[in-house]
């Protein structure tokens, strides 16, 4: 097991910065998954002006949020072009963009994550872009918080409560930090209103490799342990600073912190854990809380753009 520290570089003002040496020799570097590359496409006439990249797992939601900020940011869209998913060369990703903001789809897991976020960084990268900054807006389980709230991840760890994701690379397995940037994180929280129909609060996240055992639930088809271990678990990684669960932000935690990438991670809770496992809420109910982390990073865009 190796640690790796060593690769995490500032980005150089504000660009973003590839690591990867290969990158420059390539005579063309193909995004396979959302259907763009940089001899096919003019990439710095496409993407130069970006300042925000949000992913959120589910393609529609993701469409939505493009439609929302069209609305907070006034844009107004060239004449008689509606929104368009740039990625629709690909069945795999959506991606949107809205003057200076991506909205991008990344799917369920870290290694879903991990693939759109390889080609969003190469895509900023070969556009030119500079001092972007990355969010998750997403969905999660909450741990003794009220079905609907949300929570700024402030630190992201592992099933087993650990604070880097593990990658097994080359036959060895990488150990790559999960430090979330607390700047970013507070400001967003900073965004929250007292008037506000509902909470928002910091918390660790625990991100896992699976929805069912992963996360202690007793409805998966398989499940070995009983519910006392379960709540037990539960509890504990409660009394542990945990307030949410889910299943992406330990990747773009570390990605974020190993591109040197300004970031925060931001979910509503569907349920709260301590009291279930279904996630059987009315879906109308659930549409309205999915838009609460939206609203929140709209606030924090706005606000960075001088737009109220
Ligand atoms: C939250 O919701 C999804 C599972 O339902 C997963 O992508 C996550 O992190
Ligand atoms: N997403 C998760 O990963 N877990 C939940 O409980 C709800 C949403």
């Amino acid at each position: 097991i190796k640690s790796v520290e060593d690769s995490v570089i500032k980005p150089q003002n504000g660009q973003m910065h590839i690591l990867n040496p290969h990158i420059a020799t390539m005579e063309e570097d193909v995004l396979y998954h959302i259907a763009l590359g940089n001899k096919s496409h003019d990439l710095k006439e496409m993407f130069k002006d970006v300042k925000f990249v949000c992913f959120g797992g589910s393609p529609s939601r993701m469409k939505k949020f493009a439609e929302f900020m069209v609305e907070e940011l006034n844009y107004k869209l060239p004449a008689g072009q509606t929104l368009c998913n740039i990625a629709h060369g690909s069945d795999r990703y959506v991606l949107y963009k809205v003057g200076p903001v991506i909205s991008v789809s990344h799917g369920m897991g870290m290694p879903s994550l991990s693939i759109i976020f390889h080609e969003i960084m190469k895509l900023l990268h070969h556009a030119g872009s500079s001092d972007v900054t990355f969010f998750r807006i997403g969905t999660s389980g909450g741990l003794g918080v009220e079905p609907g709230s949300v929570v700024i991840t402030d630190e992201a760890v592992d099933g087993i409560l650990r604070p880097y994701m593990e990658v097994a690379t080359l036959g060895m397995m990488l150990q790559y930090p999960a430090s979330s940037d607390k700047t970013v994180s507070h400001d967003l929280l900073n965004m929250s209103k007292d008037n506000d129909h509902f909470k928002t609060l910091l918390g660790k996240t625990m991100c896992t490799q699976d929805f069912y055992e992963g996360q202690a639930r007793l409805d998966g088809a398989f499940c070995d342990y009983s519910k006392d271990d379960k709540m037990s678990f539960l509890k504990r990684v409660y009394e542990r600073g945990v307030r949410n669960i889910e299943m992406e932000s330990l990747c773009f935690s570390a990605y974020c912190h190993r591109a040197g990438i300004k970031s925060a991670v931001i979910c509503v809770t569907l349920l709260d854990r301590l009291h279930g496992d279904q996630i059987s809420t009315p879906h109308d109910v659930m549409e309205e809380w999915q838009n609460r982390p939206q609203i929140i990073v709209s606030r924090y865009i706005k606000q960075k753009l001088s737009i109220s």
